[in-house]
């Protein structure tokens, strides 16, 4: 086997066996190191690596199905041309020489017209610092064209985080272990951060109370020893009220407030226009509840306890998004939480491991001023045509690593979008998908089994190095040998500049953390530590401007921004509009990460439909009983799905799991057929949780009319 390594001191599965070490490419906080077993040139089994601490030789339900997602019938092993109308998804195999020639040709003309006509398109797919953007961006730099605000996820909470806090760092997620107090606010650790879940059920073992705050039930808040149901996107009246409660009872560290923190004073008047009684109503939750949860997080100031916040990214999809992340961040310097290794918050730990971006990708190489176009907005920015002010209409998109038809919000406008005749579209993937379905090539990518990563993490503080199991399935090639191939068939690599357009995977993953890490460390155990210490904040040393945690943000009152975190209605508050009454959120599933894996037979077998969880209140008043065919809709669309009526959902507000594929669901719609494309307040990020909708019951009649 060309891309195996024997790894002697690990002694799994047969003899004849090797065993190969391998990250999870996922967006995930955990960030897995993981073992493969191969056999014969076959993948037979993916493991959690035991060696890695944070890993623990545990991997997730999804990510043991790794081989079924690999060797999937439905792989695509060669590049394909369109054959069909856009959407119809229909193509025929075509060679790689061919393929790449036309696109090559394709994007030249464009580039000779107007380069900011074509627009990169990627996320997620894999977090790898290589198969991510690095040959590629290395190419649209130098052609400069249309940029990227890669926003579709956690940028409204990573500004808050950032100018609260100076960086994205926090509480070491194996610290939890230690906590007295853990409060899991607006996050499913069970579903989407499940090595954390570890730390923190360890805590609980030890005496440490545990209290979920969502919206919804999940798995999560069964588990805890409190659950407070709070309405979507009111997450900062409830910080600012527990504030009110540590002011009023004097349960503040005023020695770190004195010393590590700017701008309490206006912070303190914010606070105290948030009594209990007003949050309440606001929240919809009682003014007992923040009582009580005021005391307790007090009392661990009072008993000198480490008391620890887990927030994570559902709190951020709202209008207020970044300033709720603000107040919440707040809370642990007013009580000196940070003294305390296991106490503080963590909401990404991101910056502790940060790889050489301008070395992977080169911004320098470009020579004019690219045109930053938001992921989010994609929806209205394809239907944009060119003006003296937007510049040229896009007129071609390289999308790889990301399913923008499925996941971006108001998904009725981005097909709509992706379906224009003037639209090139070259997509690159393993299935597929419901945006595959637009592009005119699809190219065979390779899986995370296939190729070379390196990967930082945004739940701990390691580096973790993928080497490849197997050889490429079929005609299968890496996103950077597509780009490679693609930068020498636009006649890119002349002189110096060829050396940029073709350094291999192995060296890219080395060039991503050249001088940080130890490469001989990270090639023989796949994992190296990042030196992040203990309670960074202990001492204050906060990475703003002022050195300390700013309440207070100079930066944020140069933008016009509220200065001091405040409370931020959402844009579509339950009761603002009488013909779309629940407030509607979308999490994720816990068997599909976004939209990947809604297509692996054995996870979906257990996701089984769409559906939509809705209170037996809101039910009874639409006459809507267990397992109905529903039908969701407001002025942007409909999302037709079963009705579960459990004890997930409060009044008020329906809980739509997942992200659909839109041709494996029901009536070919997802969830985000309903979803805005208005922004949050720091971040320009998606607002999927503030969303109003009304809710139907379909007849046997209306749903086999929709044709199923
Ligand atoms: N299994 C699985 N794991 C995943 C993913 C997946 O799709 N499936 N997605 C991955 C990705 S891309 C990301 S970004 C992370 C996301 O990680 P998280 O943001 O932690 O996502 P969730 O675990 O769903 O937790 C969000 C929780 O916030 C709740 N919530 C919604 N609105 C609000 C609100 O206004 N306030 C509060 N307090 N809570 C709210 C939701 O009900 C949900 O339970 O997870 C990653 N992990
Ligand atoms: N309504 C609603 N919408 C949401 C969210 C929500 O909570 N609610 N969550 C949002 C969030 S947090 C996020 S992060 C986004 C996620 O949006 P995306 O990042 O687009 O995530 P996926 O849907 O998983 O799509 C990733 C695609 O990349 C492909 N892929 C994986 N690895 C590779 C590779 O190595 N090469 C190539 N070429 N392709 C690869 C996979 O097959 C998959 O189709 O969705 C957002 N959309
Ligand atoms: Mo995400």
């Amino acid at each position: 086997m060309e891309h195996s390594f024997h790894l002697d001191n690990l002694a799994y599965g047969e003899q004849s066996s090797q065993q190969v070490l391998g990250a999870c490419p996922h967006d995930c906080p955990d960030t897995c190191s993981i073992i493969t077993t191969v056999n014969n040139g076959l993948a037979v089994k993916v493991q959690g690596n035991p060696h890695h601490p944070n890993t623990h030789g545990v991997l997730c339900n999804k990510v043991s199905k790794y081989t079924e997602r690999t060797y999937h019938k439905d792989r695509i092993l060669t590049p394909l041309k369109r054959v069909g109308a856009k959407g119809e998804g229909l193509f025929e195999p075509v060679s790689w020489e061919e393929a790449l020639k036309d696109v090559a040709n394709r994007l030249n003309a464009l580039v000779a017209t107007n380069p900011l006509a074509i627009l990169p398109y990627s996320y997620g797919g894999t977090l790898g610092a290589v198969q991510g953007d690095s040959i590629s961006e290395r190419i649209f730099n130098y052609l400069g064209t249309s940029d990227l605000d890669r926003t579709i996820c956690a940028s409204a909470g990573a500004e808050g985080m950032t100018y609260t806090l100076g960086a994205k760092l926090g509480t070491k997620v194996e610290q939890f272990a230690n906590s007295d107090l853990i409060i899991i606010w607006g996050s499913n650790s069970i579903t989407s951060n499940l090595h954390f879940w570890r730390y923190a059920q360890e805590a609980k073992r030890k005496g440490a109370k545990l209290i979920c705050i969502d919206p919804r039930k999940t798995e999560t808040a069964d588990k805890c020893h409190q659950h407070i149901a709070i309405l979507p996107g009111t997450d900062a009246a409830l910080a600012l009220s527990i504030m009110h409660q540590l002011i009023c009872n004097n349960d503040l560290d005023h020695d770190y407030i004195q010393n590590y923190t700017l701008g309490f004073e206006m912070l303190r008047q914010e606070a105290m226009a948030w009594s209990p009684e007003k949050a309440a109503v606001v929240c919809g939750i009682t003014a007992q509840e923040i009582i009580a949860l005021a005391q307790e997080y007090g009392t661990c100031f009072r008993n000198n306890k480490a008391a620890a916040i887990r927030l994570n990214y559902g709190m951020q999809r709202t209008k207020g998004g970044g300033n709720a992340v603000r107040a919440v961040l707040s809370l642990p310097a007013l009580i000196g939480a940070w003294r305390h290794a296991a106490g503080g918050a963590l909401l990404s730990s991101s910056s502790a491991n940060v790889a050489r971006s301008a070395a992977l990708q080169r911004p320098d190489l470009a020579k004019v001023r690219r045109r930053v176009i938001n992921m989010t907005t994609i929806g209205d920015d394809l239907l944009k045509e060119s003006s003296e002010q937007w510049g040229p209409a896009i007129e071609a998109m390289i999308i790889f690593n990301s399913n923008p038809a499925a996941i971006a919000p108001e998904s009725g406008k981005v097909v709509q979008g992706l379906a224009r005749e003037n639209l090139f579209t070259v997509v690159l993937e393993h299935f597929l998908t419901d945006t595959t379905d637009y592009a005119d090539y699809v190219f065979p990518a390779t899986t995370q089994l296939e190729h070379w990563d390196i990967h930082k993490a945004y739940g701990h503080t390691d580096v973790l190095l993928n080497k490849p199991a197997i050889a490429p399935l079929g005609q299968a090639k890496s996103n950077t040998e597509f780009f490679r191939l693609l930068a020498r068939e636009m006649g890119l690599c002349q002189g110096a500049l060829t050396e940029v357009f073709t350094e291999s995977d192995e060296s890219l993953c080395k060039t991503a953390f050249d001088g940080l890490i130890d490469w001989q460390v990270i090639n023989t155990q796949g994992f190296v530590h990042s030196s992040l210490s203990d309670a960074p904040f202990a001492k204050g040393q906060f990475p703003t401007p002022s050195g300390k945690c700013e309440f207070y943000s100079e930066r944020l009152a140069k933008q016009g921004i509220s200065a001091i975190p405040s409370y931020i209605a959402n844009y579509e508050l339950p009761g603002s509009d009488h013909r779309y009454p629940l407030a509607m959120i979308s999490p994720p599933a816990r068997n599909f990460l976004n939209t990947t894996f809604v297509n692996v037979e054995s996870l979906l077998a257990i996701e089984g439909e769409p559906y939509v969880e809705i209170n037996q209140l809101d039910a009874d008043k639409r006459g809507i009983t267990q397992g109905d065919a529903v039908r969701l809709f407001n002025d942007r669309g409909s999302y037709i799905c079963r009705a579960h009526l459990n004890h997930r959902a409060r009044a008020g507000v329906v809980n739509a799991l997942g992200i659909w594929w839109r041709k494996i669901s029901l009536a070919g719609t997802n969830v985000n057929e309903l979803t805005s494309q208005k922004l949050t307040d720091m971040g320009r990020a998606p607002v999927f949780y503030d969303c109003l909708v009304e809710i139907e019951k379909l007849t046997d009649a209306q749903f086999e009319a929709l044709g199923q």
